[in-house]
């Protein structure tokens, strides 16, 4: 008996020898800050690398030639990559209820990020536009103003669509503001959609200051119009 409890207690204390998933990250990028919120909601032990996107490290690019952010190694050495796919696999793995496995509830997720894409593809064109047209804009936010009812984009409770959705909202607020308007004036579904997603830790964990947002859509407009 005490041979087996000294076994069990041995085992017990025997150093963790796996390896940690490591996430490759950018200061500014908003399909990392995607993974970032997701890894703060599901508490994912990993080690972060910060990437300077423009002057990439070797060890970088040996786990993932692509040399985008995010990037995902598992603690099994895969490289995972491309935002939306990436963060399907971690809810996944570490059985998140923000993608449940009921088929029509996955389509809903997926298509309403679908959706907010074209919004955001069309907020995109606005705000590089000098005179951008803000009615199809317009007509894109009151829809999605509509969808939020019940509180989340997907229902009454946060999923995978809100957390996908969160970083590049914040860009269309920010981008909007620099155009002299106020979004959360206008649409109180979504205002009260933002404050919600903005009280939360995780969010508040890896959110961006507002001025650098900004930096980043000049600087963005600046490359854009160059092209
Ligand atoms: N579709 C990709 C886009 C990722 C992406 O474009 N990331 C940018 C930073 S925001 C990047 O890594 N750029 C480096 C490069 O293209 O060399 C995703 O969803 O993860």
């Amino acid at each position: 008996m005490q041979l087996l409890l000294y076994l069990l207690l041995g085992i017990a204390c025997l150093p963790i020898t796996g390896a940690v998933p490591t996430f490759y990250t950018s200061a500014t990028c908003p399909y990392a800050q995607r993974t970032s919120f997701l890894l703060n909601i599901l508490v994912v032990p990993h080690n972060t690398v910060l990437i300077d996107l423009k002057d990439k490290p070797a060890s970088f690019l040996e786990v993932n030639p692509h040399g985008k952010v995010p990037s995902f190694k598992t603690d099994q050495n895969e490289c995972l990559y491309e935002s939306l796919l990436l963060n399907e696999y971690l809810c996944e793995m570490y059985s998140s209820n923000l993608l449940p496995s009921n088929p029509i509830v996955r389509f809903k997720i997926r298509l309403a990020q679908n959706n907010f894409e074209t919004l955001m593809k069309t907020f995109f064109k606005v705000f590089v536009a000098e005179d951008g047209d803000l009615n199809e804009l317009n007509s894109s936010l009151s829809t999605f103003n509509d969808s939020l009812t019940s509180g989340y984009i997907c229902g009454d409770c946060l999923t995978l669509a809100d957390v996908n959705c969160a970083p590049f909202f914040h860009r269309l607020i920010i981008g909007y503001k620099v155009k002299g308007y106020d979004v959360l004036g206008k649409w109180k579904n979504v205002k009260d959609w933002w404050e919600r997603i903005e009280e939360t830790t995780e969010w508040k964990n890896c959110r961006l200051e507002d001025d650098r947002v900004e930096e980043g859509l000049i600087r963005m407009k600046e490359m854009m119009i160059k092209k």
